[in-house]
C-alpha cells in the first residue's frame, strides 16, 4: 500500500472513530486514577522521559497534590523554575491582568511592556542591552550566535573558523547546537552530525582552559557557574575569577549560563556573585517566569549586542507583552520578598543536616549552594537513586535523580525553616531505611 493510501486509511479509521465519539465525549472520558492517567498518557506520548510514578493535579507554594489528593513537598521545583513556588499570587495576578489586555503582537511592531522589563533587567544586572527569548536553550543558541558574529566582526576571526569552548559535564538544553557540546552520550548519541567549532575542557580547571583560549579563533567560553545537570557541581573558589581573567586576557567572551543557578537559586542573585565577577553575556531563564511561562533573556553590553542588526536574529514569541509582565512580577518576588537570603540560609541548614544525619556508609557527599543541592549516594550500601526517589516519594516528597547515584534537590526559595526540616526528615529517614537488597 502506498504511503498516501496508508495515510488516508489511517485518517479514515480516525474519522470513523471521531464520528462515533464527539471530541467533548472523548475528553469527558476523564481518567480518575493516577494509574489510568499514566497508562493513557504512555499510549499517546513520546517516551523521551520516564517520569516518577506520581500524577500531580495541584500545586501551591512548596506543596503539590496528586490526583488521589495525597500531599507532597516539591523538592524538584519544576526543574528549578519554581523559585517563587507554585502559583505565586503576584505572578499569577500579573499574568491574568495582562492576558485580557494584550498577550501577543510579535516584534514586528512595538508594544508597551518590553521597555519596562528591559530597563529593569539592564539596571538590575548591569548590562546595556537585553535580547528576549523563550527557553533556556534559545538563550544559549542566541549567545553563541552573538559570540560567533562578534568573533568575525570584532576579533577578526576568519569566516567560519570561530571556536566556542565548553566545560565537561555541561548541559544547556536539547537542540542540535546544545547536544553538540554535551559530554553525556544520552544527550548526543545518534543525533549527529554535530555542530562544528566546539571544544570541551575539564570543568574547574583553569590550566586546561588557558591552553584552549590561546587559540586565536576562540570567540567564547560558555559555562555554568554551578553545573546543574552534572549534579550541583560547585567549582573551587577562584575558578570564576580565573575564568574572568583568562577571557579578558585572550579577548574571549565569557557566556555565563545562569538558567538554572541564577535568580536567587544559589543564595545570591547570580551564582557568579559568589566571586563578584561579571560575564560578557548573561543567560537567564527558568525562574525568570517563576515556572509560569517560557521566558529567557540574554544580557550584554552594546559593543557585543550591537553585532546583531535587524533580521539577523528573532523569535515569534520572544519579548511578548504577557512574558514581560510575568517576568517583571517574577523578578519583583525574587528581589523584594527575601527569597535570595532565605535560599542562602535554608541551603546551609539543608547541607549540614544531610551531612550530619544521613548514614555515613550511604552518603558520599552533599554539595551545592543555596537551594541548588545534590546528595551523592554510595551504591555499595544504597539502591540506585531511581528506587530511592520512589521511596522518598512514597514518604511525601518529590524529587528526581540524576544518573544512578545522585539525588538533586531544588525546592522553592520561599520554603520556611519548619517546612525544610520536615522535608529533610523525610529524605534522611528514607535514605537511612534503604538497603541494598
Ligand atoms: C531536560 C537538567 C535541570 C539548564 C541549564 C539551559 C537549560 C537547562 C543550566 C535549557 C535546562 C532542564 C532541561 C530538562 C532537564 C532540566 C535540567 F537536568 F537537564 F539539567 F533543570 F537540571 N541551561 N535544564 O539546566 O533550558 O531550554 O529547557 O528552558 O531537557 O530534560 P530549557
Amino acid at each position: 500500500m502506498s504511503v498516501l493510501q496508508n495515510r488516508s486509511s489511517h485518517l479514515l479509521k480516525h474519522a470513523r472513530f471521531f464520528n462515533n465519539v464527539s471530541i467533548t465525549r472523548l475528553i469527558s472520558m476523564k481518567a480518575t486514577s493516577s494509574t489510568e492517567i499514566i497508562e493513557r498518557e504512555k499510549k499517546v506520548s513520546a517516551f523521551n522521559y520516564d517520569p516518577l510514578s506520581v500524577v500531580i493535579s495541584k500545586g501551591d507554594g512548596v506543596y503539590m497534590w496528586d490526583v488521589e489528593g495525597k500531599k507532597y513537598f516539591d523538592f524538584l521545583g519544576g526543574f528549578a523554575t519554581l523559585n517563587q513556588g507554585h502559583c505565586h499570587p503576584k505572578i499569577i495576578k500579573a499574568m491574568v491582568d495582562q492576558l485580557s489586555i494584550l498577550h501577543h503582537t510579535s516584534r514586528a511592531i512595538h508594544h508597551d511592556c518590553l521597555y519596562e522589563l528591559n530597563e529593569f533587567l539592564t539596571k538590575t544586572f548591569g548590562f546595556d542591552k537585553v535580547l528576549n527569548m523563550n527557553t533556556g536553550v534559545e538563550g544559549g543558541e542566541t549567545s553563541i550566535k552573538i559570540a560567533r558574529k562578534w568573533g568575525y566582526r570584532v576579533k577578526k576571526i576568519p569566516e567560519n573558523q570561530a571556536q566556542v569552548v565548553f566545560a565537561h559535564g555541561n548541559f544547556w538544553g536539547r537542540t542540535i547546537a546544545a547536544i553538540s557540546s554535551s559530554t553525556d552520550p544520552n544527550s548526543f548519541n545518534e543525533f549527529g552530525p554535530h555542530v562544528p567549532g566546539y571544544q570541551v575542557v575539564p570543568y574547574d580547571d583553569l590550566g586546561k582552559l588557558e591552553q584552549a583560549l590561546r587559540n586565536p579563533n576562540v570567540c567564547a567560553f560558555m559555562v555554568e557557574p554551578i553545573q546543574g545537570e552534572a549534579g550541583a557541581v560547585v567549582p573551587s573558589l577562584g575558578y570564576l575569577k580565573g575564568v574572568r581573567e583568562l577571557c579578558t586576557k585572550y579577548n574571549v567572551l565569557w557566556i555565563d549560563d545562569e538558567v538554572q543557578a541564577g535568580l536567587g537559586r544559589t543564595g545570591k542573585l547570580l551564582a557568579v556573585d559568589y566571586e563578584s565577577v561579571k560575564p560578557d553575556l548573561l543567560i537567564l531563564g527558568k525562574a525568570l517566569s517563576g515556572g509560569v511561562y517560557p521566558i529567557s533573556a540574554v544580557l550584554a553590553n552594546k559593543e557585543i549586542m550591537g553585532v546583531l542588526t535587524p533580521g539577523t536574529h528573532g523569535s515569534t514569541y520572544g519579548g511578548n507583552p504577557l512574558a514581560c509582565k510575568i517576568a517583571m512580577a517574577a523578578l519583583d518576588v525574587i528581589i523584594n520578598d527575601g527569597l535570595i537570603d532565605n535560599a542562602f540560609k535554608m541551603g546551609e541548614i539543608f547541607r549540614s543536616e544531610i551531612a550530619k544525619r544521613v548514614d555515613k556508609q550511604k552518603l558520599i557527599q552533599v554539595r551545592g549552594r543555596g537551594l541548588l543541592n545534590a546528595v551523592v549516594l554510595n551504591l555499595k550500601t544504597c539502591p540506585e537513586t531511581s528506587a530511592v526517589s520512589l521511596a522518598i516519594k512514597e514518604n511525601g516528597l518529590v524529587t528526581k535523580p540524576i544518573g544512578n547515584n545522585i539525588l538533586r534537590f531544588s525546592p522553592a526559595l520561599t520554603i520556611k525553616e519548619n517546612e525544610l526540616r520536615e522535608g529533610i526528615d523525610i529524605i534522611v529517614k528514607t535514605i537511612n531505611a534503604t538497603s541494598c537488597s
